[in-house]
C-alpha cells in the first residue's frame, strides 16, 4: 500500500473518531487510529473469506477456550498483512515511530499461561492455513494482573486492558443472547412429547465482541468473538422509586460480575460459583449462536458434525456436553439417542494436564444449583454411563465409581468429556501415552480409538520473525524465504553447521537480542548486567511442580563455591526469572520471595557478581517474553518428569537458538529426538524412574544427609544468611508437613542438575561448540510449528480442510 494512501486513511480515521487533524493527534490517538485502519482491512478481507467459504459450505472449527492469551496485536496484524514496512514509512512522515505505537499497546492477557497462549497460537494458525474458525470466550474486564515485586512479596494488581485495548473488539449488541441460571424445572406432556421448561430463573446477557485475527500473508481472517455479561434490565425501577438505590443496580452487578474478571490460576482449580457461571455464560451463549448460524446455511442440526468441529479446550469449556444436548432436546425436539450422536461426532477435547489439583469438579448441590435443567442431562448422562460401564466392568464397583461422571457428590468434568467427546488427545507423546496409561486408562480400554496425540505448536511467525527480525533476516539471506511458510524448511540451516562465518552471526545477533535486553533490566531493575554471560533462563507460571526451587538451590551452590573458591574460573552467567504465581498460591510466593533474597544476596557481594547476576523481571507476559526469549543462552525445562504436559516456551526459545537445559519430561523428549543427545542438555530422573521411586518409598532426607553441597544451601534458607528465613520452603523439603516431603523430587536431582550446569559451563567456553549446539535446534525447531500442530487437529479430529 502506497504511503499517501495510508496517510489519507487515518487522516480519515483521526478527524471521524477524535474531530482531528492527523498532524495535531496525540500519540495515543495515532495509535488508535492506526489500529482502526488495519481493522478496517481485515474486515474487508474476512468478508471475502466467508462469503467463499460460505458458498462452499466448508466445515468450520470453533475453539472453545476460557482462555486465549492474545498479547498484542497490532505488530502481528501488520506483519501478516505485509504492510509493516509502509506503515513505518507513512508514520516516519509525521515523526512517529511505530515501534513507540508498539510499545503502547496493552497486552490482551485473557489467559493464565501455556493453554490461553496455545489457544492464540492456534487461531493464528488457522487464519494462516486458511481453516474457517471462530474461537469463543469471554471478555474479561480485567485480564491476568499486573505483577509487582514489594520487598520480595508478590503484590497483584489490576489489568484494565480494555483502556487501550478495546479498540481491537467490534460490539455486536444486536446479537446479545439470554443464558439462564438457577430457577426450576418444569416437565409435562403436550400432545405425546415431553415438554421441559425453565422458570423462576435468573437471565443474563451475553454480548458478543469481535475481534478478528489474521494469518500469515493469508485470505483468511478469522475472528475470536468475546462474550460480555449483561443484565437484561437495567435497573430494577421499582426499587429506585422506593429510594433503594443499592437494591435497583444489585441485579446489574450480579449478572456483570460474570465477565469481570479472569481466574489467575494455572493448572490448579478452586470450585468458585462464578467460575461455574462464566463457564456456562460463555459455552451456552457460543452454542446458541452457532447452532443460530448452522440453521442460517443449513435446514436442520443433523448435519452439524459434518459442517461444525467443537473444540473443548480443557475441560473448562465441558459444559459443552451437556449444553448442546438441551439444545437439541429442548429447543429441536430430538430424542436421546440421535441427539447423543450429534454431540459425540461434533465434539473433542484436549487435556492439558495431569495435575490431580487441576481436574476439575463441581459439588453436586451447587451444580444442581445454578444448572438446574443441565444438572438432569447430566444425571441422566450418568445414569446411561454406569449401565454401560456396569456390562464391560461387571462388578467392578470401584472401577466404575472412578469413571462415573457423577460420584461421592460431585460432578467430574474430565469424566463428562471422556463419556461423550469421538476424540480425546493429550498435548506431547509422552502426556498422551500418560493418559493412555495411567489416568484415564480405564476409558482407554473401552474406546482405545478415541484417544491420540497432538504435540503443541507455536505461532512461529510471533516468537521469531516478528520479535527476533535480526535472526529472521540472516536466515532469509542463508536459507530463502521458504521458512516463512513453512518452518520445517528451516532444517536446511543445518548445511552451515560448521561454518564459522555462520557461526559468528549467530553469536553476534545473539549479543545483539542480550543488549537489547540488558537496557530492558537497566530500566526496569536498575540492574547491570553483562552481555557476555551465559543468560540462563527460566521464564513460565511460578509453579512448584516447574521447580524453579531448584534452580535457585544451584544458584546458591554456586555462590557458596565462589565464596569458597574466588578464582574459580567459570563463565560470568546471568539467571533470570520472570513468573507469576497464583495470588492464593502460599509456596509459589515463598519461592518469588527466595529468589529474590538470593538476587540481593548474590548481585550485592563483590566476591560474587562479577560471575554470577539474579534478575526476577516482574510483571511476565506475551509481550514480555517476546524480549527475553531472543536473548537466552540457555533455555531451563525442568520440570518433574511426568508432570509438565507439554510446555511451549521451550519451542519458542529453541526457535531462537537457545539450548534446553532439562529433564525428559513433556516435549523436552521430543525436542531431544530432534536435536540428538550433543545439542540438549539432560539431567534428571525419568517419568518412569520418578514412579519407581515414589513406589519404592521417596525419601528426601536421605539426600540431604547424603550430599554435603546439598545440604548446605537447605542449612541457608533457614539460617538467617539470605537476609530473611525461608523455614517453610525447608519444612516443605525435608517433613511431611505440606503434604508429601518434596513432592516433587527437587532433592533427588539436585546432584544430576548441579552437574549438568558445570557441563553447560564448561560447553559455553567453547563458543564454537556452543553455537553449533544453537544452530542445531533453530535448524530442527519446525517441527513445533503451529501449522503443524492445527494441520494434526485438522485431518485427525476436526475433519476440516483449509479454503483454497
Ligand atoms: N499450564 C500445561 O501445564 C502445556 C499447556 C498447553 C498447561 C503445559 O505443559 O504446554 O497447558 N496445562 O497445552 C493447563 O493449563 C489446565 O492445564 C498449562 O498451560
Amino acid at each position: 500500500m502506497q504511503k499517501e494512501k495510508i496517510l489519507s486513511l487515518l487522516s480519515e480515521k483521526c478527524m471521524q473518531s477524535f474531530g482531528c487533524d492527523l498532524d495535531e493527534a496525540t500519540k495515543q490517538q495515532t495509535y488508535r487510529a492506526v489500529c482502526l485502519v488495519v481493522r478496517d482491512l481485515l474486515v474487508q478481507t474476512r468478508n471475502d473469506f466467508c462469503s467463499r467459504y460460505e458458498k462452499q459450505q466448508a466445515k468450520q472449527v470453533y475453539y472453545m477456550s476460557m482462555e486465549f492469551l492474545v498479547g498484542t496485536s497490532l505488530h502481528n496484524n501488520l506483519y501478516n498483512l505485509g504492510l509493516e514496512d509502509s506503515f513505518r514509512a507513512a508514520l516516519a512522515d509525521l515523526n512517529v515511530d511505530l515501534d513507540d505505537l508498539y510499545e503502547i499497546e496493552p497486552d490482551a492477557g485473557l489467559g493464565n499461561g501455556g493453554l490461553g497462549r496455545l489457544a492464540s497460537c492456534y487461531m493464528d494458525a488457522m487464519s494462516s492455513l486458511h481453516i474457517p474458525a471462530t474461537g469463543f470466550s469471554l471478555r474479561y474486564e480485567f485480564g491476568i494482573f499486573k505483577q509487582k515485586i514489594i520487598d520480595g512479596w508478590q503484590m497483584e494488581f489490576p489489568d484494565n486492558w480494555l483502556d487501550m485495548g478495546d479498540v481491537w473488539l467490534i460490539p455486536r449488541k444486536e446479537d446479545a443472547v439470554e443464558v439462564k441460571f438457577g430457577g426450576q424445572v418444569h416437565e409435562w406432556m403436550q400432545d405425546g412429547k415431553l415438554k421441559i421448561e425453565q422458570y423462576d430463573y435468573t437471565p443474563v446477557l451475553a454480548v458478543p465482541y469481535d475481534m478478528f485475527i489474521s494469518g500469515y500473508d493469508s485470505g483468511a481472517v478469522n475472528k475470536l468473538v468475546l462474550w460480555s455479561a449483561k443484565s437484561p434490565s437495567n435497573m430494577d425501577m421499582n426499587a429506585f422509586s422506593r429510594g433503594d438505590y443499592v437494591k435497583a443496580i444489585e441485579q446489574n452487578a450480579m449478572a456483570e460480575a460474570i465477565s469481570k474478571v479472569l481466574y489467575p490460576a494455572d493448572d490448579h482449580v478452586e470450585g468458585k460459583i462464578l467460575r461455574l457461571k462464566q463457564q456456562y455464560l460463555f459455552v451456552s451463549a457460543s452454542l446458541q449462536s452457532i447452532v443460530k448460524n448452522h440453521l442460517k446455511h443449513f435446514d436442520s442440526l443433523d448435519s452439524l458434525p459434518q459442517k461444525a468441529a467443537i473444540h473443548i479446550n480443557d475441560t473448562h469449556p465441558a459444559l459443552c456436553v451437556p449444553e448442546l444436548l438441551r439444545i437439541l432436546l429442548d429447543d429441536y425436539g430430538y430424542d436421546w439417542d440421535r441427539a447423543w450422536d450429534i454431540c459425540q461426532n461434533t465434539l473433542a477435547y484436549t487435556n492439558h494436564t495431569v495435575m490431580s489439583e487441576a481436574l476439575e469438579r463441581w459439588p453436586e448441590y451447587l451444580f444442581r444449583e445454578q444448572l438446574p435443567r443441565i444438572y438432569q442431562l447430566v444425571a441422566e448422562i450418568n445414569r446411561r454411563l454406569v449401565n454401560q460401564l456396569n456390562t464391560v466392568y461387571p462388578g467392578d464397583l470401584a472401577k466404575i465409581e472412578y469413571m462415573a461422571v457423577i460420584a461421592n457428590n460431585e460432578v467430574r468434568m474430565a469424566n463428562l468429556c471422556l463419556a461423550c467427546c469421538h476424540k480425546v488427545n493429550g498435548v506431547s507423546k509422552l502426556h498422551s501415552d500418560i493418559l493412555k496409561d495411567s489416568i484415564f486408562h480405564d476409558y482407554y480400554h473401552i474406546a482405545p480409538d478415541k484417544f491420540t496425540n497432538v504435540t503443541n505448536g507455536i505461532a512461529y511467525r510471533r516468537w521469531l520473525c516478528q520479535s527476533n527480525p535480526k535472526l529472521t533476516e540472516k536466515l532469509r539471506e542463508w536459507i530463502g524465504d521458504g521458512f516463512l511458510h513453512d518452518a520445517n524448511a528451516l532444517e536446511k540451516l543445518m548445511k552451515y553447521y560448521d561454518k564459522a562465518n555462520v557461526l559468528q552471526d549467530l553469536q553476534k545477533i545473539k549479543r545483539y537480542n542480550k543488549e537489547v535486553l540488558c537496557n530492558y533490566i537497566a530500566r526496569s531493575n536498575g540492574i547491570n548486567v553483562d552481555p557476555n554471560s551465559i543468560f540462563d533462563v527460566q521464564i513460565k507460571r511460578l509453579h512448584e511442580y516447574k521447580r524453579q526451587l531448584l534452580n535457585v538451590l544451584h544458584i546458591m551452590h554456586l555462590y557458596c563455591v565462589i565464596k569458597e573458591n574466588p578464582n574459580l574460573d567459570i563463565p560470568p552467567r546471568t539467571f533470570i526469572f520472570a513468573a507469576k504465581a497464583s495470588a492464593g498460591y502460599f509456596m509459589a510466593k515463598q519461592v518469588i520471595r527466595l529468589i529474590d533474597a538470593v538476587s540481593k544476596l548474590v548481585n550485592s557481594d563483590p566476591a560474587v557478581r562479577e560471575k554470577v547476576k539474579v534478575v526476577f523481571l516482574e510483571d511476565y507476559k506475551v509481550s514480555l517474553a517476546e524480549i527475553i526469549i531472543p536473548a537466552a543462552d540457555i533455555s531451563e525445562q525442568i520440570s518433574i518428569a511426568g508432570k509438565e504436559a507439554s510446555g511451549t516456551g521451550n519451542m519458542k526459545l529453541m526457535i531462537n537458538g537457545a539450548v534446553t537445559l532439562g529433564t525428559l519430561d513433556g516435549a523436552n523428549v521430543e525436542i531431544h529426538e530432534q536435536v540428538g543427545d550433543d545439542n540438549i542438555f539432560l539431567f534428571g530422573l525419568t517419568a518412569p524412574e520418578v514412579e519407581e521411586l515414589w513406589k519404592k518409598g521417596y525419601n528426601p532426607v536421605e539426600y540431604y544427609n547424603g550430599n554435603l553441597e546439598l545440604r548446605r544451601v537447605i542449612d541457608m534458607l533457614t539460617s538467617g544468611v539470605l537476609g530473611s528465613r525461608f523455614d517453610e520452603i525447608a519444612k516443605s523439603l525435608l517433613t511431611n508437613s505440606y503434604g508429601a516431603a518434596d513432592a516433587y523430587m527437587t532433592l533427588a536431582d539436585f546432584d544430576s542438575y548441579v552437574r549438568k550446569q558445570e557441563e553447560v559451563g564448561r560447553t559455553y567456553l567453547d563458543k564454537r561448540k556452543f553455537f553449533n549446539m544453537s544452530l542445531v535446534n533453530i535448524a530442527k525447531a519446525g517441527l513445533f510449528s503451529a501449522d503443524r500442530a492445527v494441520t494434526e487437529y485438522a485431518d485427525d479430529i476436526w475433519q476440516v480442510k483449509g479454503i483454497k
